[in-house]
C-alpha cells in the first residue's frame, strides 16, 4: 500500500475485518491526565479501536502532556482531531488531515493545512488525509459556529454523496459525516446509506450518538466507524462506551 503509513493501514485492515469500528473522542478541555488515560484504557480493554484527541475550540494549556499520557496508557493508535493548526503534538501517532469540504471557508478547506504541514512533518506524525463533513442536526454546533459555514441539510442526502465523491476523486482516505459534538440528531441513515452508494472509502460518523442501538443504525446505513465523545460526560458514559464497543464491533 504505497504512500499508506501505518495508522491508515491499521484503519482499513480494522473496517475490512470488522462489521464496525469505533473510536471514542476525548476533548482535553474536559479531563485531567489521570482521567483522560484511564478513560483510555477502559476504552481499550472493552475493545475500542482508536481514540481521537481534540476539540473545536480548546483552552487547555496540557494538550500536549495530556496526548502524552493517554499514549503511555494504551497501545490503540492516538489521532489528533484537531479544530486548528494549534492542535498538533508529536505525542500522537497521526492527526485526522482534515479539510471541511462540506463548507466553503478557504480557512477551514486549505488555509489552516498550510499552516499545519510543516509542522506535522517537523513532528513525524502520519497526516490521514480526510474529507470532514458538516451535517444539519437540529442545533448550531461549535464546529458550525466556529468554521462560520453551513452545514449539509439534513434532507439532502445526494449533496452530502456529492461531497464526498468529489473529496474521494481529490485522494482523500478517509470521509467524516459530523453532526456535530452533542448534536441532538444524529446524521440520517438515509444519508449514510446514500454516500456509501457513491465512495469506496470508509466512512467515519459521529455527533450525538449516546447508546448502541443508534452506533449500530450508523453501522447499519454503511458507516465503518463510528465517533462517541460527549457521552463520557455523563455518570453512565463510560457503561455506555463500552456496550456501543461491544455492540459496533459484533454488529
Ligand atoms: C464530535 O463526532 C464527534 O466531533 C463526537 O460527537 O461528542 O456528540 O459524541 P459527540
Amino acid at each position: 500500500m504505497r504512500g499508506y503509513g501505518p495508522v491508515l493501514q491499521t484503519i482499513l485492515r480494522q473496517v475490512k475485518s470488522q462489521k464496525g469500528c469505533h473510536w471514542v473522542l476525548l476533548d482535553p478541555d474536559d479531563f485531567s491526565m489521570e482521567h483522560g488515560a484511564g478513560i483510555a484504557s477502559t476504552a481499550e480493554k472493552a475493545g475500542v479501536d482508536a481514540l481521537l484527541i481534540g476539540g473545536s475550540l480548546l483552552h487547555t494549556n496540557h494538550f500536549d502532556s495530556f496526548v502524552g499520557a493517554v499514549k503511555q496508557a494504551v497501545s490503540i493508535p492516538i489521532i489528533l482531531f484537531p479544530g486548528d493548526a494549534t492542535q498538533l503534538s508529536g505525542n500522537a501517532d497521526a492527526v485526522l488531515f482534515l479539510s471541511l469540504v462540506s463548507g466553503r471557508n478557504p480557512v477551514n478547506l486549505i488555509g489552516e493545512q498550510v499552516k499545519g504541514a510543516p509542522v506535522i512533518k517537523k513532528l513525524g506524525i502520519e497526516p490521514v488525509s480526510t474529507a470532514y463533513m458538516l451535517v444539519e442536526s437540529g442545533a448550531v454546533t461549535s464546529v458550525e459556529f466556529m468554521s462560520g459555514t453551513r452545514p449539509i441539510p439534513r434532507a439532502k442526502p445526494m449533496i452530502a454523496a456529492a461531497h464526498a465523491l468529489a473529496a474521494q476523486y481529490m485522494g482523500m482516505s478517509l470521509v467524516y459525516l459530523e453532526a456535530g459534538s452533542g448534536a441532538p440528531n444524529t446524521v440520517p441513515p438515509e444519508m449514510i446509506r446514500m454516500v456509501r452508494e457513491y465512495v469506496d472509502i470508509p466512512i467515519i460518523c459521529g455527533g450525538g450518538i449516546r447508546d448502541a442501538a443508534t452506533a449500530k443504525e450508523k453501522i447499519d446505513a454503511g458507516a465503518d466507524i463510528i465517533v462517541t465523545g460527549n457521552l463520557l460526560k455523563a455518570d453512565s458514559g463510560v457503561s455506555a462506551m463500552v456496550e456501543i464497543a461491544t455492540a459496533v464491533k459484533n454488529g
